[in-house]
């Protein structure tokens, strides 16, 4: 019985690697279909090993945490990449990640990947949102190699997630990160603007630096994971320091009346886009409760 980490999984296969740097390919046990547990990349199991570098998933050891989409565990860093353009990006999209992200109390950095092809009042607005709100944002080309060092640094002894939309270069910011990755990265397609998911499985990897990072495949949607509606407004960082001044205790920001947040939007001191993002977030709970 050996320790390790589950650095990939396909299909039905978890590839587990171990303090030796030795890894095996490994079948869970069957207990856990039964238990509806599904081990997942960052898991820290215990396994048995076979002499042909087979083995068995015997444990999964505690959990820090857990994101459902991609199926990661144990992560500390989440950088969530979006591009400026080709794809466009999704706000809508990106708010729903760091909601996930916040409920999960993991650390989020937002970058803002091919800067090289913004203009720059464009990309000036949309960093102002995201700062504004209090997150961290880095911008980066992966064809000048701007925001690369920055990006780096930030990855240092952590156990990071790249997560975003397919075909906004997660899977090249990491070969710029670390050349020798050679990640496959895909060509984009003119018409659709949109990526093909060049990336096909998640995947743990280790830096020279120190630190591992986790490649994924894009996603293009996101199901809200399960938050009580009045819990919606703590994930959400820059309404924080304004609902106390709401009329109302639990006021949910929609129709009553002497809202701080909506006074606060009115002035432009939350952005628009962020309020429209709680508000589609509110409903689509509520709706949810309906059931
Ligand atoms: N102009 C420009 N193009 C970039 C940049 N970064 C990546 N690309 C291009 O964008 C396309 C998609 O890059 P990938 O790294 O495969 O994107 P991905 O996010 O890994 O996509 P999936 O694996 O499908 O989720 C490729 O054609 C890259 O060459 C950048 O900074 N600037
Ligand atoms: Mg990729
Ligand atoms: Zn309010």
């Amino acid at each position: 019985m050996i320790e390790g980490i589950i650095i990939k999984g396909i299909s039905s296969f978890y590839y587990v690697k171990t303090p030796d740097n030795h890894i095996y390919e490994c079948k869970a046990r069957g207990i856990f279909r039964k238990e509806k547990i599904i081990p997942a990349v960052g898991d820290r199991v215990i396994i048995d090993t076979k002499p042909d570098d087979t083995g068995t998933i015997c444990k999964i050891l505690e959990r820090d945490n857990y994101l459902i989409r991609p199926p990661v565990a144990n992560i500390n860093l989440a950088i969530i990449v979006f591009s400026f353009t080709m794809p466009e990006p999704n706000v809508n999209l990106l708010d729903r990640f760091l909601v996930t992200i916040e409920k999960n109390d993991i650390e989020a950095c937002i970058t803002l990947n091919k800067a090289d092809l913004v203009d720059p009042q464009i990309r000036e607005k949309m960093v102002a949102i995201y700062e504004g709100a209090g997150y961290d944002v880095i911008c980066t080309s992966t064809k000048t190699e701007e925001g690369i060092a920055k990006l780096k640094e930030k990855l240092k002894d952590r156990i990071t997630i790249f997560a975003g939309p397919s075909g906004v270069g997660k899977s090249s910011l990491l070969n710029a990160i670390q050349p020798g990755l050679s990640l496959q990265t895909g060509e984009l397609s003119l018409k659709a603007e949109r990526g093909k998911h060049t990336t096909r499985h998640v995947e743990l990897m280790e830096l020279d630096i120190g630190g591992s990072v986790l490649d994924t495949p894009g996603f293009s949607s996101l199901d809200m994971v399960d938050i009580e509606e009045e819990e919606l407004t703590y994930m959400f960082p820059e309404f924080e320091g304004f609902t106390q001044n709401c009329r109302f205790k639990g006021c949910r920001h929609l129709n009553e009346p002497q809202c701080e947040i909506k006074s606060r939007v009115a002035s432009q001191e939350i952005a628009a886009s962020r309020y429209d993002s709680y508000l589609l977030l509110l409903k689509e709970i509520q709706e949810q409760r309906r059931y």
